[in-house]
């Protein structure tokens, strides 16, 4: 930099130093500057501003001299004087702002600012805007620090190095990572032929290049021998953020031979004892134990960068403890992200994974790419908790709730209010299958009650609900319309006579007084090959209700292709299956071998295994046994599917229900993060078009003030030529 008192020495004040007998000490200060002996100098300078107190040549030596001699608080006094003195001149401004930024001295930014807006003094100001812009990026801020950039006056041909690597800083500080390549690529990493060294930067542009190649790295052997190599660049060339950057490199490395280059550069300068890398060699070998020590023991010493890389080994790893080290240790250095996902890990250690979801929704994970994923998956273990750990449904019905009023899925609500209410009540299991199958009949020998309509015709578009009640009665509801209450016997009379005037039945309820209907009801279904599409429609609404399902085959035509059809949509549903084969007593022993050959392959086909081995009955023969004919009873083979129905429905009917309730449970966590996912792409998706539409006016403004201030300038020059 060129010396202030070379630019300072103006004839008035030369004439006053002369008069009052000080030349010698200002010959002497000049001389003793040029020998290197900074403190010489100092003396004389002050012994000048002694006599002549405020003497801008004075105090440009003295400014001089106590920051040559690395006196940086005296040299922010000299130039604070100074500065005052000659308030016009931008240079002053710029060196009381750097030497102030040097010390930690908040004047240094207002500094900067007068240098930043000095007219006449286009170099200082430029170098002042870039400086101000490295002062925001060191804070974080990368948009103020690109506004800095928009002041700059476009380049005089060419282009403008130093403003463009700073851009591709802000854009790494923002995270737009092929921005920044894209920049710091154009760059190019050979050391430029114009310019300044402190303005080509090589070291920083190196930095800035690996940083932003580094994310592909994992993916990309390519890509992660030049950040390496790029790394190492900066670090040699000593660019600000360089070493943490190199510890990062070396962490992530697996090469021994390349490990051991990286060993000897870091022992070459010294700084093998130096706590991020002593962490970072540790991890590198896979001592996450000692990586964590080792930053820990640093944390004591006051060291900032121990901090930071102790953060990034807890994010990188997911690692808790680290976390924990820094909450006792350095609580303010633990950023809110982080500190709730040590907070939901200890919840869900300790038991209470619904505070999980408490603690992670609407933190402020904004832009987090290594504190989301690491959220997420705690979600999941949570949720996984709630699902299945004992007497974990009030919480997670209560969580679910939370989310879908918070999303506004009223929808949702609804279904989770039925999971809730569900778990007191019965099984619901549907009896399906092509119409005529026999449905109807073998729900009949269930009951051991002839209730359910059957015949060769399609009954009613509806689903038929039996349930238990202690008294037997069928309440029909039809719409627009009073419920029918009927006997048993009368219900396929009054579904006749209703289908004869036109009515539109809605349900039917059938209630019996049978233990067993207190475990689990049945849903007849109409079947789904009947003439009618409403039939089907129906049919399939059974399985939104269904925990189980019993599908009936009939034996004489079974596994047709549209039942294969419908089967493999209800395997995809992962509801539990049973499969019967009914209407045996038409076949013969070996057309039923072969029908039960011919089932099984096409089930396995389908992909869909059964929740018990298939059976095949007759539920004629068990019908009229169960009204009393012993010789039909025996041989329907009725005994086998009982047995089988009490061991796989009724006795496992807790575990049935636990079974159904987590699937729709899971079936809303799904769609709830469906929604949050969007709502996620939306925001961000959003705020980018925010930024850049907030970028576009900072330009537009800053190239207004511009021709504004050309204007001026081109109107003063026009009235001076007017006034001569
Ligand atoms: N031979 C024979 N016929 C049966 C058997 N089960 C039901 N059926 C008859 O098949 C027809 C349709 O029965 P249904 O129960 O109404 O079938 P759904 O349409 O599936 O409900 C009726 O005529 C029944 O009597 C059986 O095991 N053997
Ligand atoms: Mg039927």
């Amino acid at each position: 930099m060129v010396p202030l008192f070379e630019s300072l020495s103006r004839l008035a004040e030369r004439v006053e130093i002369l008069a009052r007998g000080l030349e010698g000490d200002r010959r002497a200060a000049e001389l003793m500057l040029e020998r290197g002996r900074p403190l010489d100098a100092r003396e004389h300078a002050r012994a000048i501003l002694a006599k002549v107190p405020g003497s801008p040549l004075g105090l440009a030596l003295w400014a001089d001299a106590s920051e040559a001699a690395w006196l940086d608080h005296e040299a922010v006094q000299a130039l604070t004087e100074l500065a005052r003195a000659v308030p016009w001149r931008g240079d002053v401004w710029l060196r009381l702002g750097r030497a102030a930024w040097r010390i930690g001295d908040p004047q240094a930014r207002e500094a900067l600012e007068r240098a930043a807006a000095a007219q006449d003094d286009k170099p200082s100001s430029r170098r002042a805007l870039l400086d101000l812009c490295d002062m925001d990026l060191a804070v974080g801020d990368a948009s103020r620090a690109a506004r800095w950039l928009d002041r700059l006056p476009p380049p005089l041909g060419g282009r403008d190095e130093a403003a463009l690597l700073r851009r591709a800083e802000c854009a790494l500080a923002r995270g737009a990572l092929d921005e920044a390549a894209e920049i710091a690529e154009s760059l190019g990493e050979a050391l430029g032929e114009e310019g300044p060294l402190d303005e080509r930067e090589p070291g920083r542009r190196a930095a800035a290049l690996a940083r932003a190649l580094w994310p592909s790295a994992e993916a990309d052997p390519l890509a992660r021998r030049r950040a390496m190599e790029l790394a190492v660049r900066a670090f040699v060339l000593e660019a600000p953020g360089s070493r943490e950057l190199l510890a990062t490199v070396v962490a992530a490395t697996t090469d021994a031979p390349v490990l051991a280059d990286l060993r000897a550069l870091v022992a070459g300068a010294g700084l093998l004892d130096d706590p991020a890398f002593t962490a970072a060699f540790a991890l590198a070998e896979g001592r996450r134990d000692d990586a964590r020590a080792a930053l820990v023991r640093a944390l004591g010493g006051g060291d900032h960068a121990a901090e930071r890389a102790l953060l990034r080994l807890a994010l990188d790893a997911r690692d808790v403890p680290a976390l924990a080290a820094l909450a006792d240790r350095r609580p303010a250095a633990l950023p809110e992200g982080p500190k709730r996902l040590l907070q939901a890990s200890r919840s869900l250690k300790a038991g209470e994974p619904a505070k999980v979801f408490e603690l992670l929704d609407g933190a402020p994970f904004d832009g987090a790419a290594d504190v989301e994923p690491w959220a997420d998956s705690l979600r999941e273990e949570a949720a996984r908790a709630l699902f299945e750990g004992p007497g974990g449904w009030p919480a997670l019905i209560e969580m679910l709730l939370r989310e879908a009023r918070a999303f506004g899925k009223v929808e949702d609500l609804v279904k989770i209010e039925a999971i809730a209410a569900e778990r007191g009540k019965p099984i619901v299991a549907a009896v399906v299958g092509e119409f005529n199958a026999g449905k109807s009949t073998f729900i009949n020998a269930l009951l051991g009650v002839d209730v359910a309509p059957t015949g060769i015709l399609p009954t009613t578009a509806t689903l038929h609900r039996v349930a238990f009640a202690p008294d037997p009665f069928v309440r029909v509801i039809v719409r627009s319309a009073a419920d029918r209450i009927v006997p048993h016997e009368g219900l396929k009379g009054t579904l006749a006579k209703l289908h004869g005037e036109g009515a539109h039945i809605e349900r039917v309820q059938i209630y019996a007084p049978i233990e067993r209907l207190r475990w689990v009801e049945i849903l007849d279904t109409p079947g789904f090959n009947a003439p009618d599409p409403e039939h089907a429609k129906a049919a399939k609404s059974a399985f939104d209700e269904a925990d189980l399902v019993v599908w009936l085959l009939d034996a004489t035509g079974a596994m047709k292709a549209s039942e294969a059809a419908i089967l493999k949509e209800v395997a995809a549903l992962e509801i539990p299956v049973l499969v019967l084969l009914n209407k045996v007593d038409r076949l013969s022993e070996a057309d039923l071998e072969r029908v039960a050959a011919h089932t099984k392959a096409g089930l396995a086909e389908i992909g869909l295994v059964p929740h018990a081995d298939i059976l095949a009955f007759s539920a004629k023969r068990a019908l009229a046994g169960r009204l009393g004919d012993a010789a039909a009873l025996e041989s329907s083979r009725w005994g086998a599917v009982e047995t089988m129905l009490s061991a796989v429905v009724v006795d496992r009917a807790d575990e049935l229900r636990e079974r159904s309730m987590r699937r729709k449970a899971g079936r809303i966590v799904e769609e709830l993060s469906a929604v949050v996912r969007e709502q996620a792409a939306t925001d961000a998706q959003r705020s980018a078009e925010e930024r850049a539409r907030a970028d576009t006016l900072r330009k537009a403004a800053a190239t207004l003030a511009r021709e504004a201030e050309e204007a001026a300038a081109w109107l003063e020059a026009a009235t001076e030529i007017e006034r001569r």
